[in-house]
């Protein structure tokens, strides 16, 4: 046993002073037991066995709903360590104020040991970390999330791991108290990051990435500080495997913002014969160089916690698939026959179904059925697709990086980078147009670098400056290439351009060929863009001007973005690198040169 795991579970109980402490031993027995508890508390529906088994239905309280931004903090020693774009607490004085918050805040629950390996159990690319939290609904998630139990224990040893501190922050103060169906707390929250210490203090959620620790807090937020230290990289992508009609295959890792559909691309099917896309990871990449000097990744992961609403047999038929048994579904519909729906699940809705809110609800009822951010969580060996190297310990080697947004206007469907050190300035520039929904002016430029705004554990600065470190010590030839992709191109009328979904293997077949060295490209300001026929669009539905305007260069639309990129720039200082100011300035220059109105 591990000696400083057993100290800290004491002092962790000591605090919070649960009525029982229970070490998880990952095994389908427990899994079962946390369903139980759940059903018995009134946090979760059985589902029909019969259309959706093993499976759990469960409604959050609606104070608990999302990943609190605002609340999530980043506590290293010196504020400048966590940068511009994180909220930062000193870590001595953000202990001393949760510490009053933890101290009962286990009353009347069990204290659950969850030890999780994120990534395959033993690979040189893995790390282990125990969370102890309250909560029965995030054993049972983790189960799904990650490698969890005894076989994690023994790999661990007396090694070092990630500790993560979870608690919903609603003791049971009597015997009788009534409990919530969904304990949570729903006026205090806190997600807290020690990247010095690895730790976790997270208090008041029990959803998704506030609670499931092992994913956005230890796979991102840590892991990008120990990537930072150790030299490699901890991402917000996705990974897949492409082969082409000979049989030939390349892995392609892609990094979008959130509503860009990173799991539909993840899961695709493409619409060109012979081609075939698998699925490695869906949300989060771990990159180390291999003995042969080339990248390697894993999926740090074991499941899919992914957005229900919008997912269908249309968008992601993998996913739908994926989906139906040994399932936990949080916040969208339940049918009178007890399955599930969400908002284009199907073209016509069911008649009649109870919505997250508990609520009777018809199509009539002039609101949504599901949660925007219901979830399923499944795991991943369930998608028909998963990849046969998904669990290999050394990862798969990437030949490919792909950034994008959501660009109705200016970014072409898909542009090669000139080299790593400008892929990596396209990867600092990323950023979607503001909607409607948003905070912030119409069709403002809202910039999301690497998609790791919220989830990066150091200074964005210096996280620029590790890529460009990675890359200016690595065989050139034998780092990844990077691209950068955008499907929501629209026309003046606002029509999307791009069919996108299953279309988009074009694309990586594009890509593809680029790193085999078959597919031809142009050279333009803005980097390499797809020769005269290039992009297969044999049997595609698109016009030959809709296809002119995707892939041409906007020089106009780029030369009135560079101040907005330079503005984009300024918010970190003197941490922003040389070799990014460089990219800056010599694509100005490459677009004065094109002829550019200044
Ligand atoms: O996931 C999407 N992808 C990637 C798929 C592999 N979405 C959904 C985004 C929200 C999660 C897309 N939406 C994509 C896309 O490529 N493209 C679009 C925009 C679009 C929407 C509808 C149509 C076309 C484009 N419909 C018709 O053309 C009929
Ligand atoms: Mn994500």
């Amino acid at each position: 046993m591990n000696k400083q795991l057993e100290t800290w579970v004491k002092e962790v109980a000591a605090m919070t002073q649960p009525d029982a402490v229970v070490w998880c031993d990952g095994s389908p027995a427990e899994y079962d037991r946390m369903l139980h508890l759940m059903e018995q508390s009134g946090t979760a529906i059985r589902l029909n066995e019969a259309k959706r088994p093993h499976s759990i239905y469960v409604r959050s309280d609606p104070a608990d709903v999302a990943r609190v931004e605002e609340f999530t903090f980043i506590c290293s020693k010196s504020k400048d360590d966590a940068g511009p774009t994180n909220n930062w607490k000193d870590p001595e004085e953000t202990k001393a104020l949760l510490t009053p918050l933890f101290t009962g805040s286990m009353k009347g629950r069990t204290m659950y040991v969850i030890p999780y390996s994120m990534g395959p159990i033993g690979s040189p690319i893995a790390k282990i970390g125990v969370e102890l939290s309250d909560s029965p609904y995030v054993v049972a998630s983790m189960h799904v999330m990650a490698r969890v139990g005894t076989k994690v224990l023994e790999a661990l040893g007396d090694g070092e791991f990630v500790r993560g501190l979870h608690s919903v922050g609603a003791p049971l103060e009597s015997p009788t108290q009534q409990d919530s169906p969904w304990p949570c707390n729903a006026k205090t929250k806190y997600i807290c990051h020690f990247p010095e210490t690895r730790e976790i203090w997270s208090y008041g959620s029990g959803y998704g990435g506030n609670a499931l620790l092992g994913k956005k807090c230890h796979a991102l937020r840590i892991a990008s500080v120990q990537a930072r230290d150790e030299g490699w990289l901890a991402e917000h992508m996705l990974i897949l495997g492409i082969t082409n009609p000979k049989g030939e295959k390349i892995y392609v890792a892609a990094a979008f913002p959130s509503a860009c559909g990173k799991t539909n691309l993840a899961m695709l099917q493409p619409t060109i014969p012979g081609w075939k896309v698998e699925t490695v990871g869906d949300d989060i990449a771990w990159m180390k160089f291999g003995p042969d000097g080339r990248l390697y990744a894993i999926n740090p992961e074991a499941g899919f916690f992914g957005v229900a609403p919008g997912t269908s047999d249309k968008s992601n038929f993998n996913a739908m698939k994926s989906i139906e048994k040994n399932a936990i579904f949080t916040n969208c519909g339940l049918t009178p026959d007890k399955d599930i729906w969400w908002e284009e699940m199907s073209d016509t809705p069911p008649a009649e179904l109870t919505d997250w809110l508990r609520r009777p609800w018809t199509p009539a009822s002039g609101r949504k059925a599901s949660h925007p951010n219901a979830r399923f969580c499944v795991p991943a060996s369930q998608c028909p697709v998963i990849s046969s190297e998904w669990q290999n310990p050394a990862g798969v080697p990437i030949s490919a990086i792909l950034f994008g947004g959501r660009r109705a206007t200016v970014m072409p469907l898909v542009n090669e980078a000139l080299s790593w050190q400008h892929g990596t300035f396209l990867g600092s520039i990323m950023s979607s147009e503001t909607t409607a929904a948003a905070a912030g002016a119409v069709g403002a430029l809202r910039f999301d670098p690497f998609a790791m705004l919220p989830f990066c554990g150091y200074h964005m600065g210096d996280y620029f400056g590790h890529w460009l470190k990675v890359g200016a010590k690595a065989d050139g030839a034998k780092l990844p290439r990077i691209f950068y992709v955008n499907w929501f191109r629209k026309s003046a009328e606002g029509k999307f351009l791009w069919p996108g979904y299953g279309e988009n293997s074009r694309v990586l077949k594009w890509v593809f060929e680029r790193v085999t060295g078959t597919a031809t490209a142009v050279d333009t300001p803005i980097g390499r863009l797809p020769a005269p026929g290039a992009l297969d669009t044999n049997g595609l539905k698109v016009d030959a001007a809709a296809m002119e305007e995707l892939t041409k260069v906007d020089v106009d639309g780029w030369t009135a973005q560079l101040a907005e990129f330079k503005k984009h720039y300024e918010k970190f200082g003197d941490k922003l690198p040389q070799g990014l100011k460089d990219e800056l300035a010599s694509l100005e220059k490459r677009l004065q040169g094109a002829g550019a109105k200044v």
